[in-house]
């Protein structure tokens, strides 16, 4: 039987990684085979990318180099780690994916989603992912959080109306697909957060 694939989505500081290993916890509880991974990243050469992408420098970096940057990250990944892992009926957990193009690339950057959408479908043929939970946070809690955690990197180094753009993205996205992306408030007590995310992996393991 095929795997499931899971992203988690959102804003710097909504808690991606604290609640990525809540998931990984609960569905290993279950007896499930977890492979948990990153974007930009999740192989030896991706994860080079990632470092070109995400490393402050002089020289000023197109919004194309960016994109097609991360879409190459992304053409290893698929290849070499998440088809292979869903193939034998792993469950992918993977910390950003597409979506965060479409709100980074896209919205963050104030560029045309249709070239996102054409290097989606180049890079991805019809791979999705089953669910996505967006955790969602007003964005000056968000950069509060990663803020406390130390030096931004390239992206996190951008204003709040940047990440304004990419959160009013992220949420857009949710309304047109509901069936996949479930927005979970993420500024409540890490308890709470987790008990919406519950409901969401329940849901996907009984379909
Ligand atoms: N990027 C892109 O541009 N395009 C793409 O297509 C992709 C990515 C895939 C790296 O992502 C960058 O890549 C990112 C977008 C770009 N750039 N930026 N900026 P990343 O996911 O690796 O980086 P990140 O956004 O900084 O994620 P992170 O390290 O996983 O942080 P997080 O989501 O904020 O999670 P956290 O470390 O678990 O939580 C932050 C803090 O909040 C931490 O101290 C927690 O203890 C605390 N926390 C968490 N939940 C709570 C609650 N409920 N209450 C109180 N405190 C909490």
């Amino acid at each position: 039987m095929p795997g499931h694939f899971i992203t988690l989505e959102g804003i710097e500081g909504v808690g991606k990684t604290t609640n990525l290993n809540y998931v990984r916890a609960w569905l290993e509880a279950r007896g499930h085979e977890v492979v948990v991974t990153r974007e930009p990243g999740g192989t030896p050469l991706a994860e080079q990318i990632r470092e070109l992408l995400l490393t402050p420098r002089e020289e000023a970096v197109s919004d194309m180099t960016e994109l097609l940057l991360v879409f190459a990250a992304r053409a290893q990944h698929l290849h070499m780690l998440i088809e292979p892992a869903l193939a034998r009926g792993a469950w992918v957990l993977c910390d950003r994916f597409t979506d965060a193009t479409f709100a980074y690339q896209g919205a963050g950057r104030e560029r045309d989603a249709a070239p996102i959408a054409v290097l989606e479908e180049l890079v991805q043929g019809l791979r999705r992912p089953d669910l996505t939970l967006l955790l969602d946070l007003p964005v000056e809690v968000g950069l509060a959080r990663a803020k406390a955690r130390g030096k931004p990197d390239r992206i996190e180094g951008e204003k709040a109306a940047f990440f304004e753009r990419v959160r009013a993205s992220y949420l857009a996205r949710a309304q047109q697909e509901p069936d996949r992306i479930c927005v979970i408030d993420a500024e409540p007590p890490l308890a709470q957060v987790q008990k919406s995310i519950d409901l969401a992996l329940e849901r996907l393991e009984r379909a």
